[in-house]
């Protein structure tokens, strides 16, 4: 095999563990050195944290000669990159992923044991998470990171390295309180700043129009302030392959520490301002996933890692004497959202204003390589710029962005002649009201490929979103359901069930889910039936601990585990449920127990700190936690808890541990739901409506072993039509008027008939999202659930027809698409010399 010239200081042979340094022995001694030598400790007075620091620099250790040989395998062969740009990864820890793709788990286990530790989750519980991310967008950027590295396609990952990520959630008396997430304090040790690639990056100013060498007019960009990016790179190693890929993430450092005019004026604090102003930038991750405030904050965010990363991808041709005309045959940019949109108009600036090439060659190529990915449909949550605003942040890019748009209407006039309404519905500039900048027109536009998230969602992109735009070009949009990895979501969160399958049907699962078909042979199997019931006990009885250590409630693991856990949010509907719980006490309350299974509801996630509803909800479900679990009539019959600080690694203990998912959404509202997706591999029956990919899991694992309720997206949008009143379906049904009315006299507020008003208020006055209207049929659906629960021999084949068929939802399977259809790259093997 070719191998590269390179000066590996430790071969990376994954054949070859002993010469490679991949035995116990090894990572003790790397262990003992980073103790001694990074962290100035001794191996005798090392804290938890310290062992935790000292691994982790040896498992990096280890990854290094993968991470570097890949990086020049990708330098050295003319194939194309994708370039995943997303203002949020959020990777979740990184010690126990990397320990299982490198395959030394086990030898870290040992050299472990030589420190006293017997217990690697020990280590693991140390590790902080970054949070940088808000919720399935940013998780799901980071699946498919960790799935290009495994299939061994050439990526990079550009973000932000937010200094504050996603807040950490308190609960007080009940309520949400935020506190900052320091994640980087005591070090990251997964990171590598490289200060010698920074970028710099202009905003504000002013354009002035000049003539250049050739007699042609020109415009050019003057900046008024200056921010410069510095990389730090996190190494994504493939599962159990040499293939390792970066992730980018930019810092914003002032231009200089000090602006030596003002300084020698002696104006010291007007110095010092522009350092404070651009260090700011990579301050704080934005904690909204839903409505977009329109900062301009954050609009310079997305500018400054857009830039920093074009301008990376366009160096990297430079370097390499490859000439700019030939960028779309080396890099496909893949847009996450509309957060990263500018990058049609930043890369138009520097293939026409820096690399002086004409609009049409700069088009051609910007169209080439560009592809959008949409991730909803909720008008509040589509990107808007208000234009002055744009203008005096992004002068030039407006110029711009003004030509794209003259461009494109002008095509437009001539397919529709004299249809000035298409012309309004299709502009990048938004004329009602104050005029705005559409971001997700501008990425429409600018990119080869747009694509939603599930099946249904790419066609209500197609049918309500952007139905001018797909008209205009149909070959333009498609799909691309989401995907989990299997690494991370399975094989690392799940250790029972993962020995159980390989046990069954060898490790092969972990890289071609496909296999778990083989499965649907013991469903009819007790005693499989039995160990993978067990399995799923193991994984209860865990997180019972958990919960008792951190609410003090006492959960009984046999009772079915029933979890919501996702971003709080009314379209998500955690009132639904809890109004379902509500209707459960009181029947329990009224001795009405004969079709009661016991249930330990559990509810999780984070509310945008100025989501008013949001937060309210979470003190809701709270005020019914209180009453119900103080209750000795609920005794076996019903616990509720709420989980505080919703994250990556509490995920990694939930999904294992639950019974039912709960995926209730007003249809047609939740894109895709990824959480979904990790449940039904860990063997939980989902109830939910016809919504994002719970269509297509219900599809996949069989309508008999789903809890389908509620209105389709089209009897919603009928109900809406005809005029949608909440009150007719209150009153044909009791339950939810006992129900409600509960609520109003403050059972659930301590008598404060007050502080749940506006739930009630929303609910019964117009109901935006269709929560009266499913409560009947979700009660019904519960019911269902209950019943199945009572056959558990039944039940639990159900639950195994869930994982056994669950192989479509890897993120394999999506990057293969995203591969195939809108990336057209290929897998790049890379080989690893091992010289005796
Ligand atoms: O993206 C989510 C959708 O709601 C899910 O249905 C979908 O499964 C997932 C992945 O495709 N969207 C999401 O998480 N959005 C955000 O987090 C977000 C963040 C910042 C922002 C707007 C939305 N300004």
């Amino acid at each position: 095999s070719q191998s590269l010239d390179l000066r590996l200081p430790t071969p990376g042979c994954y054949a070859d563990p002993v010469r490679a340094g991949m035995d116990a022995d090894a990572v003790f001694d790397g262990m003992t050195e980073h103790l001694f030598f990074t962290l100035g400790k001794l191996a005798t007075s090392a804290s938890l944290r310290d062992l935790y620091m000292a691994l982790s620099f040896a498992v990096r250790d280890r990854l290094m000669s993968r991470y570097l040989t890949s990086q020049e395998t990708i330098r050295a062969r003319p194939q194309k990159t994708v370039a995943y740009l997303s203002a949020e990864f959020l990777i979740g820890p990184q010690l126990n992923n990397n320990l299982l793709n490198l395959g030394i788990k086990k030898e870290a286990e040992e050299a472990l044991k030589r420190f006293g530790i017997e217990s690697l989750n020990e280590i693991l519980e140390v590790e902080e998470e970054p949070g940088l991310g808000n919720g399935g967008l940013g998780r799901l950027a980071a699946c498919y990171m960790e799935s290009l590295a495994s299939l061994q396609v050439p990526a990079v990952g550009y973000g932000i390295r937010y200094e504050f990520g996603i807040f950490n959630q308190l609960i007080r008396d009940g309520w949400q309180v935020e506190v900052t997430d320091k994640w980087l304090k005591g070090g990251w040790p997964w990171e590598l700043p490289q200060p010698d690639e920074a970028c710099l990056v202009g905003f504000g100013g002013q354009t002035e129009s000049y003539t250049d060498d050739n007699g042609n007019y020109r415009s050019r960009w003057i900046p008024s302030e200056h921010a410069i990016g510095v990389p730090h790179d996190v190494p994504v190693l493939g599962y159990r392959v040499n293939s390792c890929d970066r992730l980018r993430l930019w810092r914003a450092d002032a231009t200089e520490s000090f602006d030596f005019y003002a300084f020698n004026i002696g104006d010291y604090y007007g110095a010092v301002e522009e350092k404070v102003a651009s260090e700011t930038l990579s301050k704080v991750l934005y904690p909204n996933d839903g409505t977009d405030e329109g900062r301009r904050l954050r609009l310079k965010q997305q500018h400054f890692f857009v830039s920093c990363s074009l301008q990376d991808m366009l160096r990297s041709l430079e370097k390499r004497s490859i000439a700019v005309e030939e960028f779309p045959n080396h890099w496909t940019v893949q847009l996450n959202d509309t957060h990263p949109a500018i990058a049609v108009a930043e890369l138009m600036r520097l293939l026409i204003d820096q690399h002086r090439l004409d609009w049409d060659k700069a088009w051609e190529i910007t169209n080439r390589s560009v592809a959008y990915t949409n991730h909803t449909l909720l008008p509040e949550a589509l990107e808007k710029w208000d234009l002055s605003l744009f203008k005096n942040l992004l002068p030039r890019h407006l110029e711009l962005i003004y030509e794209i748009n003259r461009r494109f209407l002008q095509q437009v006039r001539l397919k529709y002649p004299g249809n000035d309404l298409i012309l309004r519905k299709l502009s990048i500039i938004d004329e009602e009201g104050g005029k705005a900048i559409r971001m997700a027109h501008l990425a429409t536009i600018g990119a080869h490929h747009v694509n939603g998230v599930a099946a249904l969602h790419s066609d209500l992109i197609k049918r309500q979103l952007l139905p001018e735009f797909a008209q205009l070009w149909p070959e333009k949009f498609t799909n691309v359901t989401n995907g989990v990895t299997p690494r991370r979501w399975v094989a690392l969160a799940n250790p029972e069930l993962s020995k159980l399958l390989d046990k069954e049907i060898g490790p092969n699962w972990i890289t071609n889910m496909d296999l778990l078909l083989e499965l649907e042979k013991k469903e009819n199997d007790s005693n499989f039936l039995d160990l993978f019931a067990s399995a799923k006990l193991s994984g209860k009885r865990k997180l019972a601990g958990y919960i008792h250590r951190q609410t003090g409630v006492l959960v009984d693991p046999s009772s079915l585990f029933d979890v919501q856990v996702k971003r709080i949010h009314q379209y998500k509907r955690q009132h639904l449920n809890a109004l379902q719980v509500i209707a459960q006490y009181l029947r329990i309350k009224n001795g009405i127990t004969k079709n009661i299974a016991p249930r330990t509801v559990i509810f999780g996630g984070k509310a945008a700190p100025g989501y008013f509803m949001a937060k309210l909800m979470i003190r809701f479900i709270n005020g019914i936690a209180d009453v119900v679990n103080a209750d000795p009539d609920m005794d076996g019959l019903l616990r509720v808890v709420f989980l505080p600080d919703y994250n990556v690694k509490l995920g990694e203990q939930v999904y294992p541990a639950t019974d039912l998912s709960e995926q209730i959404s007003t249809a047609g509202k939740e894109a895709s739901g990824t959480g979904n997706m990790k449940f039904a591999m860990n063997g939980a029956l989902t109830i939910g409506t016809l919504d994002g990919a719970n269509v297509e899991i219900r599809d996949r694992v069989g309508a008999e072993n789903f809890f389908l309720f509620g209105k389709t997206e089209s009897e919603i949008m009928e109900l809406r039509d005809q005029g949608y009143s909440p009150n007719s379906f209150i009153a044909e049904s009791n339950e939810l008027q006992e129900t409600l009315k509960l609520i109003e006299v403050g059972h659930f507020s301590n008598g404060d008939s007050e502080l749940f008003r506006p739930i009630i208020n929303i609910l019964t006055g117009n109901d935006p999202f269709f929560v009266m209207a499913d409560f009947d049929d979700y009660l019904r659906a519960q019911d269902e659930v209950s019943k199945a629960w009572k056959k558990s021999k039944k039940w639990n084949r159900m639950a195994l027809l869930n994982t056994a068929r669950s192989g479509f939802f890897s993120s394999d399977r999506s990057i293969r698409e995203y591969c195939q259809s809108i990336w057209k790259v290929k897998p790049l093997p890379v080989e690893i010399s091992c010289e005796k």
